[in-house]
């Protein structure tokens, strides 16, 4: 069994990651700390790229090794329960930007907790997440966000949404590896994390103060 996923995507080791990670899921080993794992392996795989080690099209086969381990946690990641509807949320890999891996793990993870999820995908157009937000009122609007060259359009997004007196109606959440509290502040963000079950917890923290507020 691969002790480092890292090496196993770094060398593109397909086979060897997947065995490894099904026989941890075998033994009992919880999904999400697999998936830490798995995350911190695409960081050193960035890490490879940057440094010039890896080339573009090495990167883009460690993604489809990375969506068939998701595949084999899912799983184990939705809660089973049948939850009752918690809440919605629209969720956006802005323009400009095409990573999608981390929105999708955060998307499963929010379905899982019972929250209606509107996945608009990636390289999205503004005026597409302004019509959603209107047409469906959600509670929470979430940016994935990967690069940042999609800051700009991020910030051009909530600009629309002050104009156009929209943004008290919702809480706003931004993610993925670029992001930090500096952006967060930059874009009147309400909430930043790179951990997506921090955005879970904090989703189920706003509705259940909804909920305890409209008990009053
Ligand atoms: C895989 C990958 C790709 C794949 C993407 C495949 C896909 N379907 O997504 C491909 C090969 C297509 C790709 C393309 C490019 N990439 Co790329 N890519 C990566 C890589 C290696 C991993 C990203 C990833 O999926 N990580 C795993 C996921 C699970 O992590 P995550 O997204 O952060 O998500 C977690 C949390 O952040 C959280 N989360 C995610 N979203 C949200 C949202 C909310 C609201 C919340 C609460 C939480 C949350 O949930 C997840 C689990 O906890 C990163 C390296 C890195 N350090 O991230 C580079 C990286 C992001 N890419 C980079 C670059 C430069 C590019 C390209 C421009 C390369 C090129 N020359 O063309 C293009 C982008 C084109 C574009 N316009 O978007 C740079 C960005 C640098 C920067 N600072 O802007 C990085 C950092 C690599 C590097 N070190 O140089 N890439």
């Amino acid at each position: 069994m691969l002790e480092d996923l890292s090496s196993g995507f770094i060398e593109l080791k397909k086979d060897e990651v997947l065995a490894s990670v099904k026989s941890r899921i075998e033994r009992g080993d919880e999904a999400l700390k697999i998936l830490e794992d798995a995350h911190k392996a695409m960081i050193a795989v960035g890490k490879k790229f940057q440094e010039g080690e890896i080339y573009l099209g090495e990167m883009l086969l460690t993604a489809e090794i990375f969506k068939e381990v998701l595949a084999l946690l899912e799983p184990q990641l939705v809660d089973k329960r049948s939850p009752e509807a918690r809440g919605s949320v629209v969720l956006a890999t802005p323009k400009g930007d095409i990573h999608d891996l981390g929105k999708n793990i955060f998307a499963t993870l929010l379905s899982s907790q019972g929250f209606k999820v509107y996945d608009l995908g990636v390289d999205v157009d503004p005026s597409l997440v302004v019509n959603t937000v209107k047409e469906v009122k959600p509670d929470f609007v979430g940016f994935s966000a990967l690069i940042t060259t999609a800051f700009a359009s991020m910030k051009q997004l909530t600009d629309i949404f002050e104009k156009e007196s929209l943004r008290g109606s919702f809480k706003l959440m931004v993610g993925g590896g670029v992001t930090t509290p500096i952006l967060k502040d930059h874009i009147g963000a309400d909430f930043q994390s790179t951990n997506a079950m921090d955005g879970v917890n904090y989703c189920l923290k706003i509705m259940a103060e909804k909920t305890s507020q409209n008990c009053v």
